[in-house]
């Protein structure tokens, strides 16, 4: 009996060395300290002993089931340990590749161009004013002296949503209800979206966007405009720009003038960018008409204003010398990356 108690403790000791699985370290503990297992069917075997010789014996079997659990525990910590360190090998993550490239956008050119205008005039000390973009009749044509039978109501040339609603056909309203609110002095730009119904070409747009700017205060005169975009001219297409101030007609606006800046490409002397002329042109502007002071409640007898407006597509193709609209709102990563 105590050779064979021997020659299962050798027997599984040898069988647990050579296991390289959890699992099969399992199948040991069953075959040897379960139920049906060899010890247990030694310690069944007991009752054909004498009474002195069984508590020795019981005592040795129960030595030996100790040896083997241990030496079992033991080996599965061990191959747990190995086990986790085939894991660990296998999701080892190389910090030094080199990364993802993130694909960062970058700002449209009407934006580089909005955020230019917009710096040049807060330098100035202005505010910028934002607005509705679907505006009522009123605030659009009525208040900026637009009379009724005018053609820039047309339907051919304005998007009504009723007779009453329009989509803005340019951000003068936004200064009209900045003049309402009845604060003075103003020096204000209102950019935003505008809306006229043009066909899509090289030059026009349905939608496009609009920098207005306006200056109320006492004894505003056509030498402040004048100096006023003079100095937005050279800030814009350099220190040597001229500016050159046509008469021109606009019913909020009186007088009224057109202007021209030197072509910033050939300094005036004439060239492909500017059509041979040497000069471009870049605003509309005027003083604001007494009426229209009136109507937002300004004594045109005790304040004078002036007030402009500029196209920022036109700034965006001329600065960065696209000759095509449409290129501003296709959204080819291609081409909006240049700038
Ligand atoms: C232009 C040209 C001339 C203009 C007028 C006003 C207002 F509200 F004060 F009457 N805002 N903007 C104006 C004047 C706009 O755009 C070519």
């Amino acid at each position: 009996m105590e050779n064979r108690l021997k020659q299962i403790r050798e027997e599984a000791m040898k069988q647990i060395e050579a296991s390289d699985a959890l699992d099969k370290l399992n199948d040991i503990r069953v075959a040897y300290l379960g139920k049906k297992g060899e010890l247990t069917s030694l310690l069944k075997s007991m009752k054909d002993m004498s009474a002195e010789e069984r508590p020795k014996f019981g005592q040795m079997v129960n030595d030996v089931r100790q040896v083997i659990e241990e030496q079992l525990e033991a080996t599965k910590t061990k191959l747990a340990a190995a086990v986790r360190e085939e894991q660990l090998k296998a999701e080892v993550i190389d910090v030094t590749l080199p990364a993802k490239k993130n694909n960062v956008g970058h700002r449209h050119p009407n934006t580089i161009a909005l955020e230019e205008v917009e710096r040049i005039f807060v330098g100035m000390g202005y505010e910028v004013v934002e607005g509705p973009e679907v505006e009522l009749d009123y605030y659009n044509f009525e208040a900026l002296n637009i009379p009724a039978n005018h053609p820039a109501k047309d339907e051919q040339d304005t998007f009504y949503v009723n007779d009453k609603i329009v989509l803005r056909t340019q951000t003068s309203p936004v200064q009209v209800r900045t003049m309402e609110k009845g604060k003075l002095p103003i020096r204000m730009i209102a950019p935003g979206r505008v809306f006229r119904s043009d066909e899509v070409d090289a030059t026009h747009s349905p939608s496009f966007h609009q920098i207005e700017g306006l200056v109320i205060d006492k004894n505003i005169t056509f030498a402040d405009l004048k100096g006023t975009l003079a100095e937005f001219a050279k800030e814009l297409f350099g220190p040597q720009t001229k500016v050159k101030f046509r008469p021109h007609h606009f019913p909020f606006t009186e007088p009224s003038a057109e202007v021209d800046v030197t072509c910033f490409k050939c300094g005036g002397k004439g060239c492909r960018m500017c059509k041979g002329s040497g000069w471009i042109e870049i605003l509309g502007c005027g003083m604001v008409h007494p009426r229209v002071l009136e109507m937002s409640g300004i004594d045109p007898e005790e304040y004078s204003g002036f007030a402009f407006g500029v196209g920022l597509e036109r700034i965006a193709l001329l600065k960065y010398e696209i000759d095509d609209m449409r290129l501003l709102y296709e959204n080819d990563i291609r081409f909006l990356k240049q700038f």
